[in-house]
C-alpha cells in the first residue's frame, strides 16, 4: 500500500489523483481462514490489526453483515477518556487512550485524535465526593486527571450556565488529555492497515450459523457460504446475544438503542467536551461546527437504530439549561445504535464455553474510547490464550460475582 504524506498529495494533484489506490480490497472469501472474526466495527478491525501487528497472524477474515464501521463505531458521539473508577478499566481505557495519541501514525491514517479535555460535570454533592473519589483513584492507578472549581469550569467553558434553575454546577472531572476523534476514520485507518496485511474484509456477509466439532469452533455459516476457521472472534456489539445463541451459549447481556443528535453548523463556541449525568446531556463542537449532542439509552430492550423520540426532548432540555445560548439552534439529524450493556457496565473480553471461540463485546454506551486498547488486548488473548489486559473482563466474573462496576463511570444514565 502507497504511504498517505503530503507528498503524495502533491504528486496526485499533478497527475488529476489518478494514482490513488482503493484502501481495502473487497474479495470473495476463501474456504477458511486461521482466525474469523464476527463485525468489521472498530473493535473487529483494531483486533484483526493488532493480531497481525503483534503476532504476525494475518490469514484473517473480518466478516460483516452490512458496511464496515456501519454499526456503533460510526454511530457514537466520539467521547474518548479514561477517567475510570476500577483498576482493570483504568488500565484497559488508558492504554486505548495512549494508543489514540499515536494512532494517525501507527496507521498512516488520520483518525483526527483531539486531545480538547473532557469534563464531567459534578451537578450534585453526590456527584462530588464520586468524582473527587475518583479523581484520586486515576492519581494512584497514572490517569491524568483532576477535579476542578466551578469558576475553572467556567474559564474553560466560557457558555457555560453555573447557577442552572434545577442543579447548579458545583465542579467538574476535567481529563486534559481525553477528547475527541473522527470515529469513521478509526474504523477505515485499521481496515486499510488489515488490508495492506493481506487480511480479508468481507461487507455484506452476514453470519447465520456457527459450525463446531467435539466441543471446538470449526467455522461459521454465511450469507456468502460456509467459512472454516481455526479461532474465531465475536465482535458484533448489540447482535453478540444472537451469535453466542448460534454458539450454544448465552451473554449476560442486554441489547437497548442509544440515540445522538447533530445540530446545524455554527462558529466555535466550546472548544473541550463537555457531559453532564444528573440532567443528562453531552456534547462537544465538531470541526465542521456542529454541535454533538449524546442522549440517554432507552430503558426498554430492542434492535432499532433508532431510539425513542422522548430523549431527543429530554436531552435538548438539559443542554438548553445547561447552555441556555443554544435555545435557538436547529437539529438537522438524529440516529441510533444498539448497544450491548452488562450488569456492571464493564465489557466481556473472554474464551467461551465452546472452544476456540473469543468474545469482545459488552462496551455498552462507551466503547469508542476503548477501540485500540481492546483490539489489543483481545488480539492478545486470542494468540496466547491470556492477556493482562483483559483478565477481569472474563465471563469468569458472573459466575464468581466478581464485578468490575462502573455504572458511575459509564456516564450515561441507563
Ligand atoms: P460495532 O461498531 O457496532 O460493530 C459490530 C459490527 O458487527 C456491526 O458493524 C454489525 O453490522 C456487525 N454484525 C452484527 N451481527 C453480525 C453478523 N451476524 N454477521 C456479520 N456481522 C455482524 N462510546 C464512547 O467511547 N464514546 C462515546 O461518545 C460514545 N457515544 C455513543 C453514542 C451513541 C449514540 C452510540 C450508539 C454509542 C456510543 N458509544 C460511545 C459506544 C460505542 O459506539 C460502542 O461501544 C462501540 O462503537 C462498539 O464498537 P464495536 O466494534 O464493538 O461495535
Ligand atoms: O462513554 O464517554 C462515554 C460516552 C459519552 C457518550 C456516550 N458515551
Amino acid at each position: 500500500m502507497k504511504r498517505y504524506s503530503a507528498f503524495a498529495i502533491v504528486r496526485e494533484a499533478a497527475r488529476h489523483h489518478l494514482g490513488w489506490q482503493r484502501a481495502w480490497t473487497s474479495p470473495e472469501p476463501r474456504a477458511s481462514y486461521d482466525v474469523v472474526i464476527v463485525g468489521a466495527g472498530g473493535h473487529g478491525l483494531a483486533t484483526a490489526y493488532y493480531l497481525g501487528k503483534n503476532f504476525g497472524i494475518t490469514n484473517v477474515a473480518i466478516l460483516e453483515k452490512g458496511w464496515l464501521g456501519g454499526g456503533n463505531t460510526g454511530r457514537n458521539t466520539t467521547i474518548i477518556r479514561s477517567n475510570y473508577l476500577q483498576d482493570p478499566s483504568a488500565a484497559i481505557y488508558e492504554k486505548a487512550r495512549s494508543l489514540y495519541e499515536t494512532l494517525s501514525q501507527d496507521l498512516n491514517y488520520n483518525v483526527m485524535f483531539s486531545p480538547r479535555g473532557v469534563m464531567m460535570l459534578a451537578q450534585t454533592h453526590h456527584e462530588v465526593r464520586g468524582y473527587e473519589r475518583t479523581a484520586h483513584a486515576n492519581a494512584l492507578q497514572g490517569v491524568e486527571t483532576e477535579f476542578i472549581s466551578p469558576s475553572r469550569v467556567k474559564e474553560l467553558v466560557p457558555i457555560i450556565r453555573l447557577d442552572g434553575p434545577r442543579y447548579p454546577v458545583l465542579g467538574a472531572l476535567w481529563q486534559p488529555r481525553g477528547g475527541t476523534a473522527r470515529h469513521d476514520a478509526v474504523a477505515w485507518g485499521y481496515a486499510r492497515a488489515c488490508s495492506d496485511m493481506g487480511m480479508h474484509i468481507i461487507q455484506q456477509c452476514e453470519v447465520t450459523g456457527i459450525r463446531s466439532e467435539a466441543g471446538r469452533v470449526s467455522g461459521v455459516e454465511t450469507s456468502k457460504g460456509a467459512i472454516g476457521c481455526n479461532r474465531l472472534g465475536l465482535v458484533a456489539s448489540g447482535h453478540s446475544g444472537v451469535l453466542a445463541e448460534m454458539a450454544g451459549f448465552r451473554l449476560p447481556l442486554e441489547s437497548v438503542a442509544l440515540q445522538a443528535l447533530v445540530s446545524e453548523p455554527i462558529k466555535p463556541i466550546m472548544d473541550v467536551v463537555v457531559m453532564a449525568n444528573t440532567v443528562h446531556g453531552y456534547m462537544s463542537q465538531s470541526d465542521k461546527g456542529e454541535m454533538v449532542i449524546g442522549g440517554g439509552a432507552d430503558g426498554f430492550n430492542n434492535y432499532t437504530q433508532r431510539g425513542s423520540f422522548h430523549h431527543i426532548e429530554e436531552t435538548v432540555r438539559a443542554l438548553v439549561e445547561t447552555f441556555p445560548m443554544l435555545s435557538r439552534l436547529k437539529m438537522l439529524r438524529q440516529w441510533g445504535g444498539i448497544v450491548d450493556m452488562t450488569g456492571d457496565r464493564s465489557p466481556i473480553l473472554s474464551k467461551t464455553p465452546l472452544d476456540g471461540c473469543f468474545v469482545n463485546c459488552g462496551w455498552g454506551t462507551g466503547g469508542f474510547k476503548a477501540i485500540p486498547g481492546s483490539g489489543w488486548g483481545m488480539a492478545e488473548l486470542m494468540a496466547k490464550g491470556h492477556s493482562p489486559l483483559t483478565e477481569a473482563f472474563s465471563l469468569a466474573r458472573f459466575r464468581e460475582g466478581r464485578f468490575v462496576d462502573e455504572s458511575v463511570a459509564a456516564g450515561v444514565a441507563h
